[in-house]
């Protein structure tokens, strides 16, 4: 018999099936954060609709106990993976006290947790491409073989900072992985005013590095690029570029209106081209899913995004003699 895509990959059916939960419950929580920030709840989200496939594929071939991540703020898939939890994400987005990422200060979107290997990052985009430098770089020294996985979106790739961190990776035979979210615009700007070369993986050439451009909606495709970029990363062969091309379903974030900028019609298609319904249709062709499981895993994925959403609409905010705890030296 003819093996499937994922078997090819050496996935099992499990693996692709924890991969579909994990893509549901990322985009449930987002849809969640919309409708408590449309009521007033909490103040901001910024969204991974539409992400879930290119951040859960990636973030599949990495490894969790060695590899460090330096993940933007559409990545909650990412983060979900290396084990934040769906009530701390919760935390985050009502700026409460137990929030891992900021104590609730911070914007959600700002990830940063120890224990999970999530690197802090910082408000200016493209600043993690020098820290996931510099991680990579501290690794060598020190021999230990892991991976710096670094996001951000196509927009980000203008900023010099990209320019440095890449460069610097490239010239020294680092172990990072640079992952562009390709979505087509940044905030407002279409890819057409922002770079004139066809793929964002050709400027891979010029920092001679590896670079590979990945349909983002497919989450096996882009675990097959992330496993190889990390291949080459552990056997000493650098830095790699890997674009993924995907489409941002909702606004930048719950403070823009695309209307202004989008035609309904664009909206409508990049709906159309849903990750999460196109990896259903492909788990249903092999097998692997039916629609008892499938009704199984959404009811699971909601009974977890109610309780993550009642344990942080409950939970404390921080005291406000905190208001100053980790900006000066304690
Ligand atoms: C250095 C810097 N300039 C501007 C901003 C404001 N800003 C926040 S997100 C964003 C758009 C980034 O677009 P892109 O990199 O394509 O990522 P996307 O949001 O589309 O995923 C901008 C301009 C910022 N945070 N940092």
């Amino acid at each position: 018999m003819n093996k499937s895509r994922h078997e090819k990959l050496g996935l099992s059916d499990k693996q692709v099936l924890d991969m579909y939960e994990t893509m549901l419950l990322a985009r449930k929580l987002d849809e969640r954060m919309w409708l408590l920030n449309r009521a007033g709840k909490i103040p901001f989200v910024i969204s991974c609709q539409g992400h879930e496939a290119a951040q859960i594929g990636a973030a599949y071939a990495l490894d969790k106990e060695r590899d460090y991540i330096l993940p933007y703020y559409r990545d909650m898939g990412v983060v979900l993976v290396f084990g934040m939890t769906p009530e701390e994400l919760m935390l985050s987005a009502y700026a409460k006290a137990d929030d891992p990422n900021s104590g609730g200060r911070q914007m959600p979107g700002h990830f940063g947790q120890r224990k999970n290997r999530i690197v802090t990052g910082s408000s200016p985009v493209s600043t993690q491409i020098p820290h996931a430098a510099g991680i990579a770089l501290g690794a060598k020294l020190e021999g230990k073989n892991s991976v710096a996985f670094v996001t951000l979106g196509d927009g980000s790739t203008n900023q010099g900072d990209f320019h440095e961190g890449a460069n610097f990776a490239a010239v020294h035979k680092l172990p990072v992985i640079i992952m562009v979210e390709n979505n087509k615009y940044a905030i407002s700007t279409p890819a057409e005013k922002q770079f004139a070369c066809k793929n964002l993986s050709d400027r891979a050439v010029g920092y001679g590095m590896w670079g590979v451009t990945v349909d983002g909606t497919d989450p096996l495709a882009v675990y097959e690029a992330v496993r190889q970029a990390a291949m080459r990363a552990r056997d000493g062969e650098g830095p790699s570029l890997v674009e993924t091309v995907l489409h941002r379903i909702t606004a930048h974030s719950s403070d823009d209106d695309d209307r202004s900028y989008r035609t309904r019609d664009e909206i409508e298609q990049a709906r159309a081209m849903d990750p999460i319904a196109s990896f259903r249709k492909y788990l249903f062709e092999n097998g692997v899913l039916d629609e008892r499981k499938d009704q199984e895993i959404t009811d699971r994925v909601m009974k977890t995004v109610n309780n993550a959403t009642e344990y942080a609409e409950k939970a404390p905010y921080a005291k406000p003699e905190d208001a100053l705890k980790h900006v000066y030296y304690e």
